[in-house]
């Protein structure tokens, strides 16, 4: 039995500019979370013993990396002393000035390039063939020119690209899983994607930092192991956690609160259990209310958080004595729906005991409000638990 055990990781993303949050400190604490996060990927491979590792692409921001940057990448990589594999992203592609030409990378480093795409280490029986980014954009790419699997080697196809998306959008290489299958790899190490997605042995393992709102819960890297036994490979993937922080996206329906003492206790309870320096939370207000709510004034309770948004979406509570009045759709929505409601008002007073009346008339009120709503916004949006 033959076995070999790699980290998979992809869109570190170094340098990322983290501008959302608007100060400078934030963004910096937050690069350092990035090389941070790394840093845990490069001690799990030496305390594993990992025989090498794979990027997938989105190392660092070719935008934004500075040279200091690329000297710490150079210094770690070179401490790390296993094979490392990497392929070019969407945001370091592969162009004219990219580091991946300009830069003297450690020997332990392979860069999967266009010009070298197939690289076989035989003391592993391992073949690795890569397919990156040339542009900040391309197309669906060809797969034809991959090579077919090596015979008695481990076959391991490194991508960057959208799997399974609609293929009207070709801006980021999108393939099928079914056309990766046909190529007969053993495992596809994937990156573009910044949660984990996998199909069979398709995987993303996602950022290992997150970098935005829309990356939430626990981020980082797959230790895999492989075990070719009987002309079979077997693949094993382990999960491990690298992130610093997690984003908290909320989202909070004040409809029923009566005050802004009140806003601010389900904001409090809204945020229990999380941690000031470790969650990053952005909580936006909804519902209908008439209390004068100022974000600035609230987000002000937690300025000692690292990252604490309050965003105002509220809007104006319905007056249903004016709209009842109007010669408009409302007007006679609001009409139909509280003569109803009187009706079965009367006949609850005459059965007390019935609750599917009372049940009716709770959904008459929420029909009531739901209703205004789809009328006035042409849509309904949900915000309950
Ligand atoms: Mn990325």
């Amino acid at each position: 039995m033959q076995k070999l055990r790699f980290i998979h990781c992809a869109d570190i993303h170094l340098d990322a500019p983290f501008r959302d949050h608007g100060t400078q400190k934030y963004a910096e604490i937050r690069r350092q979370d990035i090389k941070t996060a790394f840093l845990n990927i490069l001690n799990k491979a030496k305390e594993t013993q990992a025989d090498f590792l794979i990027i997938s692409g989105d190392l660092y921001e070719h935008d934004y990396v500075t040279k200091k940057t690329m000297d710490w990448l150079n210094m770690v990589l070179t401490e790390a002393e296993t094979p490392v594999f990497i392929i070019p992203g969407n945001h370091d592609p592969y162009i004219r000035n990219s580091w991946y030409k300009v830069w003297d990378w450690p020997e332990n480093v392979h860069i999967l390039s266009p010009e070298r795409p197939h690289v076989i280490l035989e003391e592993l029986k391992l073949s690795v063939y890569g397919i990156g980014f040339s542009a900040f954009k391309e197309g669906k790419p060809d797969l034809s020119r991959i090579n077919p699997p090596e015979e008695g080697y481990f076959n391991i196809l490194i991508f960057h690209g959208t799997l399974d998306m609609d293929f009207t959008e070709q801006d980021y290489k999108p393939v099928s899983s079914d056309e990766l299958k046909a190529l007969n790899y053993d495992y596809y190490a994937l990156g573009h994607f910044h949660t984990i997605r996998n199909v069979d042995n398709i995987v993303y393992p996602g950022s290992p930092e997150p970098l935005g709102f829309d990356e939430p819960g626990e981020h980082g890297a797959f230790l895999v192991t492989m075990t070719l036994e009987n002309g079979q490979v077997q693949n094993n993937s382990q999960f491990f956690k690298t992130s610093q922080r997690q984003y908290h996206q909320k989202y909070l329906d004040i409809t029923e609160a009566g005050s802004l003492q009140e806003v601010k206790m389900r904001i409090l309870e809204a945020v229990e259990g999380l941690d000031k320096q470790r969650d990053l939370v952005r909580l936006t207000l909804k519902g209908r209310t008439e209390l004068a709510l100022d974000p600035e004034e609230i987000s002000d309770m937690f300025s000692d958080w690292l990252y604490f948004k309050i965003r105002n979406e509220t809007r104006k509570a319905f007056d249903l004595d004016l709209i009842e009045k109007s010669p408009t759709l409302k007007g006679a929505f609001v009409r139909e729906i509280r003569e109803r409601l009187k009706s079965i008002e009367k006949e609850i007073k005459n059965h007390p005991e019935n609750m599917l009346l009372k049940e009716e008339a709770e959904k008459l009120e929420m029909a009531l409000i739901f209703g205004l709503e789809a009328l006035e916004t042409g849509k309904i949006e949900w915000w309950g638990e």
